[in-house]
């Protein structure tokens, strides 16, 4: 374990004073990148790069060469999960993830073991230990999951979907199976998430990309009810100190007060809503990671400057702001212009703090 170098991003979920506000983007290592993309090349399938311990630590570390980032992020995906869980996880160029062995009915539910991380994904704890080593505590390094929910949309549509008919019909026609389907999928990422502490991760952050596509009642019930379950049950700590919690939802800014309410330390939110009215509706009780519109990346240098210094201010005065994308920067983004970004959040953050 490492004594961190800048705690800026630790500080900021803890919303303790900074001297400016950190930034880490959502996807920083990955295809926007030159050197990520030279790699890639040298590999048919992207998950044998996953399994490659030398290689994805190089590749986690490419972002960090490159800008002032305040955190690295492993680099892995959240699919390793069910794959770990026995799906045989592939990624097809065209059509993106898929299983050999989806969810389809209620066997193959009673079936999902509940897996040794250390054994079934020794891999990424062995990542871990190599990104530290080569860190040496110079900016904390990032462990994450995908939500139970998510996940278990991926493994019951067998792969990304338009309008998740699969896991909704199990939903609304069986909801006690999937209700043991996610206790499953929950525990074994509060085991997964507990090996990345004991392995070196200094903060985790859970995607919840998709529990945008449920109501109301049905988020509560599938979705944040085993997010506060896996609140309440990861370590939080290591010998040397705390690990702050992030949750990252999608589509769900409408209920933020709910989301605020179950026990992680930041929430990341995407650009749908102004992030002063985010700070205004949780108050005190989390830091808030975004939120700007990936695209703006796109624009011409002064326009992502005008941009941060307007997220900037709809923030204000005080630490609790982890700036960031509101989701994953796309992969034609010129690398030039994440310069731009880093650094005026870094510059024109001095004045709010
Ligand atoms: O061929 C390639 O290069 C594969 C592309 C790729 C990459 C670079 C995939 C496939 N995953 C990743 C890496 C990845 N995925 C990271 C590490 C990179 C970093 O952050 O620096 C992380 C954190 C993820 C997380 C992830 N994977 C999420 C949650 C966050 C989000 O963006 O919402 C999700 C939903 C996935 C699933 C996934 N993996 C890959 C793809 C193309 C997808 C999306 C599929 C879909 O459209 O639903």
């Amino acid at each position: 374990m490492y004594q961190l170098k800048n705690d800026r991003y630790i500080r900021a979920i803890l919303r303790k004073p900074v001297d400016m506000t950190p930034i880490w983007i959502m996807r920083q290592a990955g295809r926007y990148l030159p050197e990520y993309k030279k790699i890639r090349a040298e590999f048919d399938n992207f998950l044998s790069i996953c399994k490659n311990v030398d290689v994805a630590c190089e590749i986690s570390l490419q972002p960090l060469r490159r800008y002032n980032l305040d955190a690295a992020i492993i680099f892995s995906d959240i699919l390793v999960v069910p794959d770990a869980m026995g799906l045989g996880l592939y990624f097809d160029e065209k059509k993106g993830p898929g299983f050999l062995y989806p969810v389809t009915c209620q066997a193959d539910i009673k079936r999902l073991p509940i897996y040794d991380p250390e054994q079934e994904l020794s891999y990424v704890m062995n990542i871990i230990r190599m990104i530290c080593k080569n860190l040496k505590g110079s900016v904390p390094l990032i462990g994450f999951s995908g939500s139970p929910w998510t996940l278990a949309a991926y493994m019951v549509q067998n792969g990304s979907s338009k309008n998740f008919n699969k896991i909704k019909k199990i939903m609304y026609s069986d909801p006690i199976i999937l209700h043991k389907m996610l206790d499953k999928i929950t525990e074994n990422i509060i085991l997964y998430l507990n090996a990345q502490i004991c392995a070196g991760i200094n903060s985790i952050i859970l995607f919840d990309t998709w529990g945008g596509i449920l109501n109301y009642s049905a988020y509560r019930e599938f979705s944040l009810y085993y997010l506060k379950k896996i609140a309440a049950n990861v370590l939080r700590k290591n010998e040397i100190s705390y690990i702050p919690t992030i949750l990252f939802t999608k589509g769900c800014n409408q209920w933020l007060e709910d989301i605020a309410d179950i026990g992680f330390d930041a929430l990341g939110v995407d650009w749908g809503i102004n992030i002063g009215d985010v700070r205004r509706r949780v108050g005190n009780k989390v830091a808030i990671q975004g939120n700007m519109d990936p695209s703006v990346l796109y624009a011409s240098p002064q326009k992502i400057i005008n941009e941060v210094k307007m997220i900037l201010a709809s923030y204000g005065k005080g630490s609790g702001h982890i700036f960031n994308l509101g989701h994953g920067i796309n992969q034609d983004t010129a690398p030039e212009n994440v310069s731009i970004f880093v650094d005026a959040v870094h510059n024109f953050s001095k004045q709010w703090h």
